[in-house]
């Protein structure tokens, strides 16, 4: 494939995948995330927002949408950031990442979508308007109803987790993943945020993996 938009970390060694897709994206931010913790090599290239190339006829004919992230697994491509982490997971079998049942996956699964069809869109909001907008060109009834939204999802997973060290139980699966970027923006935003202490000691400890600090802890821009 052509691909001659800046690449960043390049190794040029085999069995590296290529990750395409600008790293303040949280859904580029899974799949970074996703790689470092099962001790895959990645070379990503910075595509979408301001550095753009996602509209260009080579990007699409990788990803038709011309969204971001992509995955480049040698002849395999591979694009929705939640199938990639599925497929990352599954491939790698490494750790606890990728649960060892039927039932467990269905769990995992259940949150992974649970976020991409619920939780993503009034948490899109928030951002744009928080992060993205400026302050005088902010709808504060739309900010309103976003933390509103949000605060009685996260409110779900909170109650969720008061039994639980991670989201299916004692050990860290691939339904940490969509969930755990989010969190951190939630966290990091400055709003009123709700007291949701389960959540909070999820996201704390979390937040002490060193693959995520690299990958998910970056500026919010
Ligand atoms: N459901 C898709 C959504 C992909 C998506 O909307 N990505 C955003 C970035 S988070 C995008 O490509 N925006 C256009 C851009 O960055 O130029 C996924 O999870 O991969």
């Amino acid at each position: 494939m052509c691909i001659s938009i800046t690449k960043i970390n390049c190794d040029e060694e085999e069995n590296t995948v290529q990750v395409l897709g600008r790293p303040n994206s949280v859904n580029v931010q899974k799949v970074m995330w996703c790689l470092a913790e099962l001790g895959l090599k990645a070379d990503r290239y910075d595509v979408g927002g301001a550095f753009g190339g996602n509209d260009r006829p080579d990007y699409l004919l990788q990803n038709p949408n011309g969204k971001i992230p992509t995955l480049i697994d040698g002849d395999y491509v591979l694009w929705e950031s939640n199938a990639i982490v599925r497929y990352l997971c599954d491939k790698s079998r490494s750790g606890s990442w990728y649960p060892d049942n039927a039932q467990k996956r269905g769990h995992a699964n259940q949150w992974m979508d649970w976020y991409q069809t619920t939780l993503h869109r009034p948490m899109t909001t928030l951002f744009w308007q928080l992060v993205r907008t400026e302050p005088q060109l902010q709808d504060q009834g739309e900010i309103n109803a976003a933390i509103a939204e949000c605060s009685a999802y996260w409110a779900i997973l909170d109650q969720h987790l008061e039994q639980r060290r991670y989201i299916l139980g004692a050990h860290i699966t691939m339904a940490d993943i969509p969930l755990g970027c989010a969190a951190y923006r939630w966290h990091r935003m400055v709003f009123d945020r709700p007291d949701l202490p389960a959540l909070k000691a999820w996201w704390t400890l979390i937040s002490e993996r060193s693959d995520y600090q690299k990958h998910v802890m970056l500026p919010l821009t």
